[in-house]
Protein backbone atom coordinates (compact mmCIF):
# COMPACT_ATOMS: atom_id res chain seq x y z
CA UNK A 1 0.00 0.00 0.00
CA UNK A 2 1.19 3.49 -0.32
CA UNK A 3 0.78 5.42 1.52
CA UNK A 4 0.49 9.80 0.69
CA UNK A 5 -0.80 12.98 0.33
CA UNK A 6 -0.32 15.17 -2.71
CA UNK A 7 -2.26 18.01 -4.15
CA UNK A 8 -3.88 16.30 -7.24
CA UNK A 9 -3.67 12.73 -8.41
CA UNK A 10 -5.03 13.64 -11.94
CA UNK A 11 -1.80 15.57 -12.21
CA UNK A 12 0.03 12.25 -12.70
CA UNK A 13 -0.31 11.96 -16.56
CA UNK A 14 1.63 15.26 -17.06
CA UNK A 15 4.36 14.54 -14.36
CA UNK A 16 5.08 11.30 -16.16
CA UNK A 17 6.17 13.67 -19.04
CA UNK A 18 8.43 15.74 -16.70
CA UNK A 19 10.14 12.66 -15.09
CA UNK A 20 10.52 11.14 -18.90
CA UNK A 21 12.83 13.97 -19.77
CA UNK A 22 14.58 14.06 -16.48
CA UNK A 23 15.48 10.68 -17.37
CA UNK A 24 17.22 10.98 -20.81
CA UNK A 25 19.15 13.59 -18.89
CA UNK A 26 20.51 11.72 -15.90
CA UNK A 27 22.40 8.94 -17.50
CA UNK A 28 24.70 8.38 -14.54
CA UNK A 29 21.63 7.87 -11.84
CA UNK A 30 19.63 6.03 -14.31
CA UNK A 31 21.40 3.81 -17.24
CA UNK A 32 24.36 2.26 -14.49
CA UNK A 33 23.42 2.64 -10.82
CA UNK A 34 19.81 1.70 -11.69
CA UNK A 35 20.59 -1.03 -13.81
CA UNK A 36 22.73 -2.14 -11.14
CA UNK A 37 20.84 -1.37 -8.29
CA UNK A 38 18.14 -3.74 -10.19
CA UNK A 39 20.53 -6.56 -9.85
CA UNK A 40 21.97 -6.49 -6.93
CA UNK A 41 19.58 -5.40 -4.39
CA UNK A 42 21.31 -3.49 -1.79
CA UNK A 43 18.74 -1.47 -0.68
CA UNK A 44 16.66 -4.39 0.41
CA UNK A 45 14.85 -3.95 3.77
CA UNK A 46 15.58 -0.44 3.80
CA UNK A 47 13.33 2.14 3.89
CA UNK A 48 14.48 5.82 3.05
CA UNK A 49 13.15 8.90 3.88
CA UNK A 50 13.93 12.31 1.91
CA UNK A 51 13.14 15.69 2.73
CA UNK A 52 13.71 16.94 -1.05
CA UNK A 53 12.39 19.30 -3.32
CA UNK A 54 10.04 17.18 -5.19
CA UNK A 55 10.79 17.23 -8.59
CA UNK A 56 11.27 15.45 -11.73
CA UNK A 57 14.89 14.85 -10.99
CA UNK A 58 13.87 14.00 -7.17
CA UNK A 59 11.69 11.36 -8.73
CA UNK A 60 14.76 9.87 -10.86
CA UNK A 61 16.45 9.64 -7.26
CA UNK A 62 13.10 7.77 -5.95
CA UNK A 63 12.94 5.51 -8.68
CA UNK A 64 16.89 4.31 -8.65
CA UNK A 65 16.55 3.53 -4.92
CA UNK A 66 13.18 1.33 -4.81
CA UNK A 67 15.21 -0.24 -7.95
CA UNK A 68 17.70 -1.37 -5.37
CA UNK A 69 14.52 -2.36 -3.31
CA UNK A 70 14.39 0.46 -0.86
CA UNK A 71 10.67 1.56 0.27
CA UNK A 72 11.02 5.09 -0.27
CA UNK A 73 9.17 8.14 1.49
CA UNK A 74 9.06 11.81 0.24
CA UNK A 75 8.54 15.04 1.71
CA UNK A 76 9.14 18.06 0.28
CA UNK A 77 12.15 20.55 1.59
CA UNK A 78 10.69 23.74 1.15
CA UNK A 79 6.77 24.62 0.87
CA UNK A 80 7.28 26.16 -2.73
CA UNK A 81 8.83 24.08 -4.40
CA UNK A 82 6.85 21.04 -4.85
CA UNK A 83 6.22 20.00 -8.65
CA UNK A 84 2.35 18.75 -7.78
CA UNK A 85 2.26 16.61 -11.35
CA UNK A 86 5.73 15.05 -10.63
CA UNK A 87 4.46 14.53 -6.78
CA UNK A 88 1.21 12.85 -8.27
CA UNK A 89 3.32 10.64 -10.65
CA UNK A 90 5.63 9.52 -7.73
CA UNK A 91 2.66 7.93 -6.03
CA UNK A 92 1.24 5.99 -9.06
CA UNK A 93 5.00 4.31 -9.17
CA UNK A 94 4.77 3.59 -5.47
CA UNK A 95 6.75 6.23 -3.98
CA UNK A 96 4.74 7.27 -0.73
CA UNK A 97 4.94 11.12 -1.03
CA UNK A 98 3.92 14.06 1.23
CA UNK A 99 3.95 17.13 -0.32
CA UNK A 100 1.94 19.57 -2.16
CA UNK A 101 3.09 23.14 -3.39
CA UNK A 102 2.53 26.06 -1.19
CA UNK A 103 1.48 24.18 2.45
CA UNK A 104 1.67 25.96 5.46
CA UNK A 105 4.66 25.66 7.81
CA UNK A 106 2.58 23.21 10.01
CA UNK A 107 1.69 21.54 7.10
CA UNK A 108 4.94 21.47 6.19
CA UNK A 109 6.01 19.49 9.27
CA UNK A 110 3.22 17.67 9.23
CA UNK A 111 4.78 15.91 6.14
CA UNK A 112 8.09 15.13 7.94
CA UNK A 113 6.68 13.18 10.60
CA UNK A 114 3.95 11.32 8.52
CA UNK A 115 7.72 10.27 6.80
CA UNK A 116 9.13 9.70 10.11
CA UNK A 117 6.20 7.66 11.65
CA UNK A 118 7.14 4.97 8.32
CA UNK A 119 10.51 3.90 10.67
CA UNK A 120 13.05 4.91 7.75
CA UNK A 121 16.42 3.78 8.61
CA UNK A 122 18.24 6.28 6.11
CA UNK A 123 17.52 10.10 6.34
CA UNK A 124 18.25 11.84 2.97
CA UNK A 125 17.35 15.42 4.10
CA UNK A 126 18.22 19.30 2.18
CA UNK A 127 18.30 22.10 4.65
CA UNK A 128 18.33 19.67 8.34
CA UNK A 129 14.56 19.91 8.59
CA UNK A 130 13.99 16.24 8.78
CA UNK A 131 16.71 15.49 11.05
CA UNK A 132 16.41 18.00 13.79
CA UNK A 133 13.05 17.19 13.92
CA UNK A 134 14.35 13.15 13.76
CA UNK A 135 16.21 14.20 17.07
CA UNK A 136 13.71 16.45 18.47
CA UNK A 137 10.49 14.16 17.98
CA UNK A 138 11.46 11.31 17.20
CA UNK A 139 14.62 10.19 19.31
CA UNK A 140 13.95 6.27 19.60
CA UNK A 141 14.33 5.84 16.13
CA UNK A 142 18.30 7.38 16.77
CA UNK A 143 18.39 5.10 20.25
CA UNK A 144 16.99 2.00 19.51
CA UNK A 145 19.42 2.06 16.18
CA UNK A 146 16.49 2.52 13.33
CA UNK A 147 18.54 4.91 11.85
CA UNK A 148 21.73 3.60 10.62
CA UNK A 149 22.81 6.48 8.77
CA UNK A 150 21.70 10.41 6.99
CA UNK A 151 22.85 12.63 4.13
CA UNK A 152 22.44 16.21 3.47
CA UNK A 153 22.11 17.82 0.06
CA UNK A 154 22.46 21.82 0.77
CA UNK A 155 24.98 24.04 2.34
CA UNK A 156 22.69 25.53 4.91
CA UNK A 157 22.00 22.25 6.09
CA UNK A 158 25.53 20.92 6.45
CA UNK A 159 26.59 24.24 8.13
CA UNK A 160 23.50 23.29 10.83
CA UNK A 161 24.59 19.92 11.05
CA UNK A 162 28.58 20.76 11.66
CA UNK A 163 26.96 23.38 14.66
CA UNK A 164 25.19 20.36 15.97
CA UNK A 165 28.24 17.87 15.66
CA UNK A 166 30.50 20.71 17.23
CA UNK A 167 28.28 20.93 20.17
CA UNK A 168 27.45 17.19 20.54
CA UNK A 169 24.22 17.34 19.46
CA UNK A 170 24.13 15.14 16.68
CA UNK A 171 23.51 11.48 17.26
CA UNK A 172 23.49 9.98 14.32
CA UNK A 173 26.22 9.28 11.46
CA UNK A 174 25.90 11.77 8.87
CA UNK A 175 27.33 12.45 5.18
CA UNK A 176 27.76 15.86 4.41
CA UNK A 177 26.69 14.96 0.52
CA UNK A 178 27.21 18.86 -0.30
CA UNK A 179 30.68 18.49 0.04
CA UNK A 180 31.46 16.41 -2.15
CA UNK A 181 33.35 17.91 -5.46
CA UNK A 182 30.85 16.01 -7.82
CA UNK A 183 27.92 18.15 -5.64
CA UNK A 184 29.11 21.29 -4.88
CA UNK A 185 31.62 22.38 -7.87
CA UNK A 186 28.17 21.28 -10.56
CA UNK A 187 25.05 21.39 -9.01
CA UNK A 188 25.62 24.30 -6.54
CA UNK A 189 28.03 26.94 -9.07
CA UNK A 190 26.34 25.49 -12.12
CA UNK A 191 22.85 25.15 -11.03
CA UNK A 192 22.47 27.85 -8.87
CA UNK A 193 25.05 30.37 -10.99
CA UNK A 194 21.98 29.50 -14.32
CA UNK A 195 19.61 29.82 -11.41
CA UNK A 196 19.62 33.74 -12.22
CA UNK A 197 17.62 32.98 -15.36
CA UNK A 198 14.52 32.27 -13.13
CA UNK A 199 15.16 36.27 -11.82
CA UNK A 200 15.18 36.97 -15.41
CA UNK A 201 12.04 35.25 -15.88
CA UNK A 202 10.70 36.37 -12.94
CA UNK A 203 10.73 40.40 -14.51
CA UNK A 204 11.77 39.84 -17.96
CA UNK A 205 14.15 42.16 -17.10
CA UNK A 206 17.69 42.79 -18.97
CA UNK A 207 20.88 41.68 -17.47
CA UNK A 208 23.31 44.28 -19.78
CA UNK A 209 24.00 47.81 -18.23
CA UNK A 210 22.16 46.79 -14.92
CA UNK A 211 24.11 46.71 -11.62
CA UNK A 212 23.83 43.21 -10.22
CA UNK A 213 24.78 42.65 -6.39
CA UNK A 214 25.21 39.39 -5.86
CA UNK A 215 25.61 38.52 -1.65
CA UNK A 216 28.21 36.11 -0.82
CA UNK A 217 31.01 34.72 -2.75
CA UNK A 218 30.65 30.78 -2.21
CA UNK A 219 29.94 28.19 -5.12
CA UNK A 220 26.60 29.23 -5.75
CA UNK A 221 26.90 32.98 -5.63
CA UNK A 222 30.59 32.81 -7.42
CA UNK A 223 28.30 31.01 -9.93
CA UNK A 224 25.89 33.68 -9.98
CA UNK A 225 27.88 36.60 -10.25
CA UNK A 226 29.84 34.50 -13.36
CA UNK A 227 26.45 34.56 -15.64
CA UNK A 228 25.36 37.80 -14.48
CA UNK A 229 28.60 39.40 -15.86
CA UNK A 230 28.29 37.21 -18.52
CA UNK A 231 25.24 38.63 -19.98
CA UNK A 232 26.50 42.26 -19.45
CA UNK A 233 25.60 43.08 -16.02
CA UNK A 234 28.30 44.80 -13.64
CA UNK A 235 28.58 42.85 -10.51
CA UNK A 236 29.16 43.91 -7.26
CA UNK A 237 30.35 41.17 -4.84
CA UNK A 238 29.70 41.25 -0.86
CA UNK A 239 31.47 39.33 1.63
CA UNK A 240 32.33 38.95 5.25
CA UNK A 241 35.39 36.52 4.05
CA UNK A 242 38.24 38.25 3.40
CA UNK A 243 39.66 35.47 1.41
CA UNK A 244 35.99 35.32 -1.02
CA UNK A 245 36.19 38.52 -1.22
CA UNK A 246 39.91 39.08 -2.56
CA UNK A 247 38.95 36.29 -4.73
CA UNK A 248 36.04 38.42 -5.86
CA UNK A 249 38.07 41.31 -6.31
CA UNK A 250 41.16 39.46 -8.57
CA UNK A 251 37.93 38.29 -10.77
CA UNK A 252 37.63 41.46 -11.85
CA UNK A 253 34.33 42.02 -9.74
CA UNK A 254 33.38 45.81 -7.15
CA UNK A 255 33.45 44.48 -3.88
CA UNK A 256 32.20 46.23 -0.93
CA UNK A 257 29.59 46.31 2.11
CA UNK A 258 25.93 46.00 1.48
CA UNK A 259 25.21 49.10 2.98
CA UNK A 260 26.98 50.88 0.32
CA UNK A 261 25.97 48.63 -2.64
CA UNK A 262 22.33 49.16 -1.99
CA UNK A 263 21.64 52.79 -3.12
CA UNK A 264 23.39 50.94 -6.67
CA UNK A 265 21.60 48.00 -7.43
CA UNK A 266 19.47 47.21 -9.90
CA UNK A 267 19.37 43.45 -8.88
CA UNK A 268 20.17 42.14 -5.49
CA UNK A 269 20.41 38.53 -5.37
CA UNK A 270 21.67 36.27 -2.01
CA UNK A 271 23.05 32.90 -1.47
CA UNK A 272 25.42 33.14 1.38
CA UNK A 273 23.32 30.57 4.02
CA UNK A 274 23.42 33.70 6.57
CA UNK A 275 20.41 35.70 7.74
CA UNK A 276 19.30 39.15 7.03
CA UNK A 277 21.98 40.03 4.29
CA UNK A 278 20.15 43.23 3.58
CA UNK A 279 19.36 43.92 7.26
CA UNK A 280 16.01 44.13 8.22
CA UNK A 281 15.67 47.89 9.22
CA UNK A 282 13.92 51.13 7.88
CA UNK A 283 17.04 52.67 7.02
CA UNK A 284 18.52 49.98 4.39
CA UNK A 285 14.76 49.65 3.06
CA UNK A 286 15.28 52.96 2.04
CA UNK A 287 18.79 53.01 0.17
CA UNK A 288 17.22 50.56 -1.93
CA UNK A 289 16.73 51.96 -5.55
CA UNK A 290 13.19 51.99 -7.00
CA UNK A 291 12.39 49.41 -9.06
CA UNK A 292 14.91 47.48 -7.53
CA UNK A 293 14.67 43.59 -7.89
CA UNK A 294 15.08 41.19 -4.47
CA UNK A 295 15.51 37.48 -5.13
CA UNK A 296 17.07 35.08 -3.06
CA UNK A 297 18.84 31.75 -3.73
CA UNK A 298 19.89 30.53 -0.71
CA UNK A 299 17.89 27.73 1.28
CA UNK A 300 15.79 29.82 3.75
CA UNK A 301 13.88 32.81 3.28
CA UNK A 302 15.41 35.10 5.62
CA UNK A 303 19.10 36.60 3.23
CA UNK A 304 16.47 39.29 1.79
CA UNK A 305 14.40 39.63 5.13
CA UNK A 306 11.00 38.67 3.93
CA UNK A 307 8.75 39.32 6.98
CA UNK A 308 10.04 42.91 7.84
CA UNK A 309 9.53 44.02 4.37
CA UNK A 310 6.00 42.85 4.04
CA UNK A 311 5.74 44.71 7.55
CA UNK A 312 7.31 47.99 6.04
CA UNK A 313 5.42 47.86 2.63
CA UNK A 314 1.98 49.34 2.74
CA UNK A 315 0.74 47.56 -0.37
CA UNK A 316 1.85 44.40 -2.01
CA UNK A 317 0.72 43.40 -5.86
CA UNK A 318 1.27 40.52 -7.46
CA UNK A 319 2.72 41.13 -10.53
CA UNK A 320 3.58 37.64 -12.45
CA UNK A 321 3.66 34.23 -11.03
CA UNK A 322 5.94 33.83 -7.97
CA UNK A 323 6.49 37.73 -8.28
CA UNK A 324 5.68 40.53 -5.94
CA UNK A 325 5.53 44.32 -5.77
CA UNK A 326 6.10 45.92 -2.75
CA UNK A 327 5.12 49.43 -1.83
CA UNK A 328 6.94 51.49 0.13
CA UNK A 329 5.48 54.14 2.46
CA UNK A 330 7.17 56.73 0.29
CA UNK A 331 6.04 55.17 -2.93
CA UNK A 332 9.04 53.19 -3.96
CA UNK A 333 8.25 50.00 -5.74
CA UNK A 334 10.20 46.70 -5.17
CA UNK A 335 10.00 43.51 -6.74
CA UNK A 336 10.00 40.30 -4.50
CA UNK A 337 11.01 37.07 -5.53
CA UNK A 338 9.19 34.16 -4.95
CA UNK A 339 8.51 35.57 -1.56
CA UNK A 340 11.96 35.56 -0.73
CA UNK A 341 12.26 31.44 -0.96
CA UNK A 342 14.97 30.12 -3.47
CA UNK A 343 13.68 31.42 -6.73
CA UNK A 344 16.17 28.97 -8.68
CA UNK A 345 13.12 26.51 -7.24
CA UNK A 346 10.60 28.66 -7.41
CA UNK A 347 10.41 29.99 -10.63
CA UNK A 348 12.49 27.46 -12.57
CA UNK A 349 11.70 23.86 -11.69
CA UNK A 350 15.22 23.65 -9.57
CA UNK A 351 18.51 22.88 -11.34
CA UNK A 352 19.26 21.41 -14.28
CA UNK A 353 18.78 16.87 -14.77
CA UNK A 354 22.42 17.28 -15.44
CA UNK A 355 23.90 18.08 -12.67
CA UNK A 356 21.51 17.05 -10.48
CA UNK A 357 22.76 13.66 -12.07
CA UNK A 358 25.57 13.72 -10.03
CA UNK A 359 24.23 15.25 -6.91
CA UNK A 360 21.77 12.37 -6.74
CA UNK A 361 24.65 9.57 -7.89
CA UNK A 362 26.30 10.57 -5.20
CA UNK A 363 23.07 10.08 -2.92
CA UNK A 364 22.49 6.64 -4.36
CA UNK A 365 25.72 5.27 -3.58
CA UNK A 366 26.07 6.69 -0.26
CA UNK A 367 22.87 4.87 0.75
CA UNK A 368 24.05 2.07 -0.32
CA UNK A 369 27.11 2.62 1.09
CA UNK A 370 25.35 3.71 4.92
CA UNK A 371 24.12 -0.01 4.56
CA UNK A 372 27.06 -1.93 3.88
CA UNK A 373 29.00 0.17 6.46
CA UNK A 374 25.83 0.11 9.00
CA UNK A 375 27.98 -1.84 12.06
CA UNK A 376 31.10 0.59 11.64
CA UNK A 377 29.55 4.02 11.30
CA UNK A 378 29.56 5.88 14.52
CA UNK A 379 27.76 9.04 15.18
CA UNK A 380 28.78 12.51 14.07
CA UNK A 381 29.66 14.13 10.40
CA UNK A 382 31.86 11.81 8.17
CA UNK A 383 33.07 13.22 4.58
CA UNK A 384 31.86 11.38 1.36
CA UNK A 385 34.56 8.82 0.89
CA UNK A 386 36.94 10.45 -2.14
CA UNK A 387 36.37 6.93 -4.33
CA UNK A 388 32.94 7.17 -4.19
CA UNK A 389 32.85 11.21 -5.28
CA UNK A 390 35.66 10.27 -8.22
CA UNK A 391 33.59 7.05 -9.26
CA UNK A 392 30.92 10.01 -9.75
CA UNK A 393 33.03 11.92 -12.11
CA UNK A 394 34.16 9.00 -13.98
CA UNK A 395 30.84 7.64 -14.61
CA UNK A 396 29.40 11.12 -15.63
CA UNK A 397 32.94 12.20 -18.26
CA UNK A 398 31.61 8.19 -19.71
CA UNK A 399 28.20 9.11 -19.93
CA UNK A 400 29.24 11.94 -21.93
CA UNK A 401 31.95 10.06 -24.30
CA UNK A 402 34.76 12.05 -22.33
CA UNK A 403 38.41 10.39 -22.14
CA UNK A 404 41.08 11.38 -19.50
CA UNK A 405 44.32 10.09 -18.47
CA UNK A 406 45.72 7.65 -15.83
CA UNK A 407 48.92 8.13 -14.40
CA UNK A 408 51.92 6.04 -15.29
CA UNK A 409 53.23 3.99 -12.60
CA UNK A 410 56.50 5.88 -12.95
CA UNK A 411 53.94 8.94 -12.45
CA UNK A 412 52.31 7.86 -9.72
CA UNK A 413 55.26 7.30 -7.66
CA UNK A 414 56.51 10.52 -8.92
CA UNK A 415 53.84 12.50 -7.17
CA UNK A 416 53.40 10.35 -4.30
CA UNK A 417 57.11 11.04 -3.41
CA UNK A 418 59.54 13.33 -2.49
CA UNK A 419 63.24 11.64 -3.48
CA UNK A 420 63.03 13.34 -7.36
CA UNK A 421 63.91 16.97 -6.98
CA UNK A 422 66.15 19.32 -9.37
N1 LIG B 1 18.23 21.18 -5.83
N2 LIG B 1 17.44 20.19 -6.22
C1 LIG B 1 17.03 20.49 -7.42
N3 LIG B 1 16.06 19.91 -9.52
O1 LIG B 1 15.69 18.66 -7.74
N4 LIG B 1 17.48 21.66 -7.79
C2 LIG B 1 18.25 22.10 -6.77
C3 LIG B 1 16.20 19.60 -8.24
C4 LIG B 1 18.93 21.15 -4.56
C5 LIG B 1 20.40 21.48 -4.71
O2 LIG B 1 21.16 20.32 -4.55
C6 LIG B 1 20.66 22.49 -3.59
O3 LIG B 1 21.77 22.16 -2.82
C7 LIG B 1 19.39 22.46 -2.80
O4 LIG B 1 18.39 22.12 -3.72
C8 LIG B 1 19.01 23.74 -2.10
O5 LIG B 1 17.94 23.52 -1.25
Amino acid sequence: MVNYKVADEKLAEKGKEALYIAESKMPVIGDVIRKRFSVEKPLIGITIAGCLHITKETGILARTLKAGGAEVYLCGSNPLSTQDDVAAAMVQEGINVFAWHGNTDEEFYWCIRECLKANPNILIDDGADMIVTAHNEFPELIENGTIIGCQEETTTGVKRFRAMDNSGALKVPLFPVNDARCKNQFDNELGTGQGIVSAIYGMHVLFAGKTVVIAGFGHCSSGMALRAQGLGANVTVTEVDPIKALQAKFTGYNVMPIKEALPHADIILTATGCKHVIPPTKEMFELLKGGVILGNLGHFDIEVPTKELYEYAKEINPVRKDVEELIFPDGKKVYLLAKGRLANLVLSEGHPSEVMDMSFALQSLMSEYIVKNRDSLKAGMVDVPVEIDNQVGLLKLNAMGVKIDTLTKEQYNYIHGYEEGT
